[in-house]
């Protein structure tokens, strides 16, 4: 969110959120509790990265950052999902599986999130440990046996965006788009963050963590442009999704339907076990059918060949019925009614 509000040159201020007043905040003023939040001049509070950043795409005409064109606005959103919620399982992993990452973080975010709780800073950085594998890794489908096909997410993930970013200074040309700030959400606070990711992001993919900083320093003044269409080298990436991403969406749309809190799922030759749901996820493949379902002729079947090369089409209506609750998610981004994976429920 910061990072689309640097490029958009919004000015913003942060704020911490504490624990557990913040949640309790959250919940009273937009029905979910989840960080990051933003408060508008006006008093109004908003949730949720992607829909934020699509209302103030239509509240701020100049410069936007979702291109006009109907292929790359698309391969924008779907960009923008995968990384927001697909590569965040690589990121949470390396953050709180390894103790080097997990210390250093638990003491950071202990540090700066917890102030009033009469219990003693070890205590609470252990829970905080305990917790984020419970519901994020471990707790999450990631097991023993889930470990190293993960970290290979990340690992082609650096080799896909390090060509991208050996040609050009942003996925879609000379200035960011949505792709830049969805990959952004894992890249900035985590893959460049955390330890154990840095240091491999800085000896595999420097390319990679100087766009992370060229991101971080655009402002609208540097002006730049978009290729005309889509650029081949997004292509490995839309391999990865059509073989990993939607076919989770799939797998959880099923668990969803059944009711199942919890599934087992092989992804990509990755045996997932105890996988939370996510009703969230439900809504996210709704959006990305819905948006593809709004395209006009040439693009759509155009959009639909360039799906169909990659994987992508056939998985992204592999399932008949979406299980979505009545009215899910109508609110956003004024008010939430699923948080990402089914902690809340
Ligand atoms: N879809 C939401 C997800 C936000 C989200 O889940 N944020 C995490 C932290 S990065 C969170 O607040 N987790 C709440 C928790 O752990 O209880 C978005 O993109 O804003």
């Amino acid at each position: 969110m910061e990072n689309y509000f640097r490029v958009r040159g919004v000015p913003y201020t942060q704020e911490t959120m504490y624990f557990p007043e913040s949640v309790k905040q959250n919940i009273a003023n937009l029905g979910v509790a989840q960080m990051p939040t933003v408060q508008l001049g006006d008093g109004r509070w908003m949730t949720d990265t992607t829909a934020m950043i699509q209302w103030f795409e239509t509240q701020i005409p100049e410069h936007r950052i979702i291109p006009d064109d109907p292929a790359q606005r698309f391969l924008c959103l779907l960009l923008e999902d995968y990384a927001d919620e697909w590569l965040w399982r690589p990121a949470m992993h390396y953050r709180w599986y390894y103790p080097k990452g997990a210390y250093l973080l638990s003491r950071h975010l202990v540090d700066e999130l917890v102030r009033n709780l009469p219990a003693p800073k070890a205590l609470l950085r252990w829970n905080l440990r305990r917790r984020q594998r419970g519901g994020y890794t471990a707790g999450d489908g990631v097991g023993p046996e889930a470990v190293a096909g993960t970290e290979a997410i990340y690992g082609r993930t650096l080799e896909q965006l390090e060509h991208i970013f050996s040609q050009r200074d942003f996925l879609l040309g000379s200035k960011p788009s949505l792709a830049d700030i969805g990959f952004s959400g894992p890249f900035f606070r985590h893959f460049a963050f955390d330890p154990i990711p840095l240091e491999i992001l800085r000896q595999q993919a420097p390319a990679t963590l100087a766009w992370v900083a060229r991101l971080w320093a655009y402002a609208p003044s540097k002006g730049g442009e978009w290729v005309e269409g889509i650029p081949n080298d997004i292509g490995p990436i839309l391999d990865e999704i059509g073989r990993a991403y939607l076919p989770y969406l799939n797998a959880n749309v099923d668990a969803v339907a059944a009711g199942k809190k919890t599934f087992d799922a092989t992804i990509d030759n990755v045996p997932y076990r105890g996988a939370r749901y996510s009703r969230y996820r439900v809504w996210c493949l709704a959006q990305l059918r819905a948006e593809l379902e709004a395209m006009a002729a040439p693009a759509r079947p155009q959009v639909e060949e360039l799906l169909n090369r990659h994987g992508c089409l056939d998985p992204l209506y592999a399932r008949s019925e979406l299980p979505l609750l009545p009215d899910q998610e109508a609110g956003l981004p004024f008010n939430g009614s699923t948080k990402m994976v089914g902690v809340n429920e």
